[in-house]
């Protein structure tokens, strides 16, 4: 498919500037703790000189509602405290830039679904780079990913993992001993909530009821690419499953995303993984809460979608709309209320106001309690009124109080005053 080659090379976005605290001669920050779903606990995530972050993207239709930047956010935070411990990061993130959902989308508006995807992508990227997200080192569409895909369902047929159902290819869920530990769902629950994310538990002919696609021979009407296993697209776990260890290897750090993604996806990707390396596939899975909108789910079609770009473009500063984010714990479920942006920006005009004083608090106390309280789960609220309490303090004993504030607000929060 010619046309489909225009989503090749997927950019990036550009990444903002992290002071280094440790050159200002802060030292280093603590090891980070970091709660993980798998095993229902606070884990202690310090590798050695370097953590490998994987985090689902988009599927690019809707972006970016403030659910996703606060998702992004989240992984933002681990990403700056693995740093400012001297930890270098290597990120990839995904696109699912062909998917039953945005076909969809792209049919019910008649749009063709690659310049929805492209105009979509496009738009999280500037929404990103204005609010200071780091970006991943790769970032990465499905489609671009298809040989990867096919790379590793190869691998998962030869280790008698995927079988086929009409020319559709799934996978046996139970070929991995570990299946299950991810989200730790029972039976019941997972036969809940698989059919509501895109599962097919009643289709005749496959072996387990909770068995995914991987491969989906070409329906009428929809894209489809040439592969040695027929003419065809991914199924969607195993895109994130195939692009986190070709970029990443085995055994990563963190698999991050939305808690809507523990079951299935992360389950589903985490399983095929283990069954082609034979190793963990994270060390930790790592959730951001839902973010709902004045009481219900944010959706297109209850028309209550809060997107960046339009609070960008009704003019609200971008380190507004972070800070408004920032006041919410990343594993928590909250709504947004549209009232929420005049806190954000009320903070951010007295933290500016406290940055121009000649003399404060002493700053390195301020250091310290920003990085215990990051370091502790990325709690940013706690993070959010030690700022608050330096800002009003009336203190006079460093000079370099208002300096220190600004460099450790830009490298531990993202927060350009
Ligand atoms: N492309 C897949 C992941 S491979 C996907 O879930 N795309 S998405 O566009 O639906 O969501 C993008 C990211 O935002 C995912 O990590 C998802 O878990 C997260 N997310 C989606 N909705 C919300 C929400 N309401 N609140 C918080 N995070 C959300
Ligand atoms: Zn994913």
């Amino acid at each position: 498919m010619e046309r489909a080659d225009s989503l090749l090379a997927m950019r990036s976005w550009s990444a903002p500037e992290v002071p280094s605290l440790q050159e200002l001669g802060f030292g280093t920050g603590q090891k980070v703790k970091i709660f993980d779903s798998s095993s229902d606990e606070l884990q202690v995530s310090d590798p050695r000189g370097q953590a490998r972050l994987y985090v689902c993207g988009i599927t690019p239709y809707d972006a970016t509602h403030m659910g996703h930047a606060a998702t992004y956010l989240a992984f933002d935070l681990l990403q700056r405290a693995w740093l400012d411990r001297g930890i270098d990061v290597l990120y990839t993130q995904n696109v699912t830039d062909v998917d039953d959902p945005l076909l969809e989308r792209a049919n019910a508006t008649g749009m063709d679904w690659i310049e929805l995807a492209e105009r979509e992508t496009q738009l999280f990227r500037e929404d990103m780079t204005a609010l200071q997200i780091l970006p991943p080192d790769h970032y990465v569409g499905a489609v671009e990913a298809i040989g990867l895909v096919v790379d590793l369902v190869q691998k998962l047929q030869e280790a008698g993992a995927v079988y086929a159902v009409d020319d559709d290819l799934y996978f046996d869920v139970h070929a991995d001993p570990a299946f299950g530990s991810v989200s730790r769902f029972s039976a019941d629950q997972m036969a809940e909530v698989f059919p509501q994310r895109g599962g097919d538990p009643d289709r005749p002919g496959k072996r387990h009821q909770l068995d995914c696609l991987v491969w989906q021979a070409e329906r009428a009407g929809e894209p489809a690419w040439d592969t040695e296993l027929g003419r065809g697209r991914p199924g969607w776990h195993i895109e994130c499953s195939s692009m986190a260890l070709h970029y990443l290897g085995n055994s990563i750090d963190v698999q991050g995303g939305g808690s809507d993604l523990i079951f299935p996806h992360h389950e589903m990707s985490a399983s095929e993984a283990q069954v082609a390396t034979g190793e963990r596939f994270a060390k930790a899975y790592v959730h951001a809460g839902m973010v709902g909108f004045e009481g219900e789910k944010m959706s297109k079609s209850k028309g209550n979608l809060v997107l960046v770009s339009k609070l960008r473009a009704d003019e609200h500063d971008p380190m507004a709309i972070r800070l408004s984010l920032l006041a919410h714990h990343y594993r928590s479920d909250w709504e947004w209320f549209d009232s929420d942006i005049a806190g954000g920006e009320k903070r951010l005009a007295m933290w500016r106001e406290a940055v121009g004083r000649s003399s404060g608090p002493s700053g390195k106390k301020l250091v310290a309690d920003l990085r215990q309280a990051l370091a502790d789960d990325l709690d940013a609220p706690t993070a959010l009124e030690i700022i608050d309490s330096w800002a009003v303090d009336e203190s006079t004993v460093d000079e370099k109080s208002a300096e220190t504030a600004r460099a450790a607000l830009n490298t531990l929060l993202g927060i350009k005053l």
